[in-house]
C-alpha cells in the first residue's frame, strides 16, 4: 500500500525518527470554510502544532497519490480549487485511482493517517448521526471509522446539527471511547454544552496518551474521541445557536438537500445566520483542537517509545 503513499519532508524526518506527528483533514479546508479564511486557518493550525512540539500532516488525495503533508501551494489548492471532492472511505479508490483532487474527511483522513503509521489527528467536530437519522439514515461514516481505525480524534464534540444522543450511542455501540478532556459535558462544538456527559474525563496529555497506548496494546482496535471543548471566550451561546440549526434544517429540507452536501449546506447557512459569527468561533476551537492534539501526540509519542 504504500506505493500509494507520499510524505513531505519534514513529516518523513519525524515518522522515520519517532517523533510526535499529528494528521489534519483537508475537507475541513475545501468544504468547511470559504477562502481565504480556510487557508489562514489550514496555515495557523499547522504551526500550532509545530509550537507544540509535534509535526502537522495536513492529509489529501492528488495526482493519483495519497499526500501526507502538504506544501503551502498544495494546501492553496485545496482551499481554492472548486472541483475538490469530499472523500469518504466510499469514495477514496475512485479519486485515488481516476488521479483526482479530493480533500478528505475524519473517516478518510483517519484512513490515511493509519496507512501512515500516525496515530493523532485534530478536527473541527467529527460527524455524526444526522438529526432524523431514524428515517434518512443519514450516519456519518466516521463513525464506523472510528470503529475500526487506530486513529485519536481531538475534536470540540459534534455540531448540534447533528443527533447528538444518538450519535453518542452508535459510538457506544461501536466500542469508541468519548474522552472529556478537562469536561464532563460532551461539548456541542459551537457551544461548550450539549446536555450530554462523556465517557470518562481526562484532565492531562500524559494521562490521554497512556490510554492511547494500553487501547492498542490490548489490540483494542479502533479510534478514540477526545472532546475539547471551545474555549470559553470563544464559544457561542447553546440556545441562540440551537435557533439558528433550526432555521438551517429546515432550508436544508425545502432544497432537499442530501447526502454529503448536508454538511457544508449546514455550516455555511449557519455561517450567514449569525453573520460570521460562527465561523470565528470555528476557526477558533480548531486551533485549540491542534495545540491540544500535539500535546498529547507529544506524551503519546514519549511512552510508546519507551515500549520499543
Ligand atoms: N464538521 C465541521 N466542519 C467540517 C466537517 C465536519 O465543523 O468540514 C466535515 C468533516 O470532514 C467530517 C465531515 O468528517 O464533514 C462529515 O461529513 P458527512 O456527515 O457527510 O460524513
Ligand atoms: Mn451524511
Amino acid at each position: 500500500m504504500k506505493q500509494y503513499l507520499t510524505f513531505t519532508e519534514e513529516v518523513r524526518h519525524a515518522l522515520e525518527n519517532n517523533l510526535p506527528v499529528v494528521a489534519l483533514e483537508t475537507t475541513i479546508i475545501s468544504h468547511g470554510m470559504p477562502y481565504p479564511q480556510n487557508i489562514e486557518m489550514a496555515k495557523e493550525v499547522e504551526q500550532i502544532i509545530r509550537d507544540n512540539g509535534a509535526v502537522p500532516a495536513t492529509i489529501g488525495i492528488m495526482d493519483g497519490k495519497i499526500k501526507i503533508g502538504l506544501t503551502d501551494s498544495e494546501l492553496e489548492e485545496f482551499a481554492t480549487n472548486k472541483n475538490v471532492a469530499k472523500v469518504s472511505r466510499r469514495d477514496f479508490a475512485y479519486i485515488l485511482a481516476s488521479g483526482k483532487i479530493g480533500a478528505t474527511t475524519v473517516a478518510a483522513t483517519m484512513i490515511a493517517a493509519e496507512m501512515a503509521g500516525i496515530h493523532m489527528f485534530a478536527t473541527g467536530g467529527i460527524g455524526g448521526v444526522h438529526r432524523e437519522g431514524e428515517i434518512t439514515w443519514d450516519v456519518s461514516a466516521d463513525l464506523t471509522e472510528l470503529a475500526q481505525t487506530d486513529v485519536a480524534v481531538v475534536c470540540a464534540g459534534a455540531k448540534s446539527i447533528l443527533d447528538i444522543g444518538r450519535t453518542l450511542e452508535y459510538l457506544e455501540t461501536q466500542g469508541v471511547p468519548v474522552v472529556g478532556y478537562r469536561t464532563e459535558e460532551f461539548p456541542s462544538f459551537f457551544a461548550r454544552e450539549s446536555g450530554f456527559g462523556v465517557d470518562m474525563r481526562i484532565d492531562t496529555p500524559e494521562e490521554v496518551g497512556k490510554m492511547m497506548n494500553t487501547k492498542w496494546d490490548l489490540g483494542l482496535k479502533g479510534g478514540m474521541i477526545i472532546a475539547n471543548p471551545v474555549p470559553e471566550s470563544d464559544a457561542l451561546n447553546h440556545q441562540e445557536i440551537e435557533a439558528v440549526i433550526q432555521k438551517a434544517l429546515a432550508e436544508a429540507k425545502e432544497n432537499n438537500i442530501a447526502g454529503k452536501q448536508v454538511t457544508p449546506f449546514m455550516l455555511d447557512k449557519v455561517k450567514k445566520l449569525t453573520e460570521g459569527k460562527s465561523l470565528a468561533t470555528n476557526i477558533a476551537l480548531v486551533k485549540h483542537n491542534a495545540e491540544v492534539a500535539a500535546k498529547i501526540a507529544a506524551a503519546y509519542q514519549k511512552e510508546a517509545n519507551q515500549g520499543k
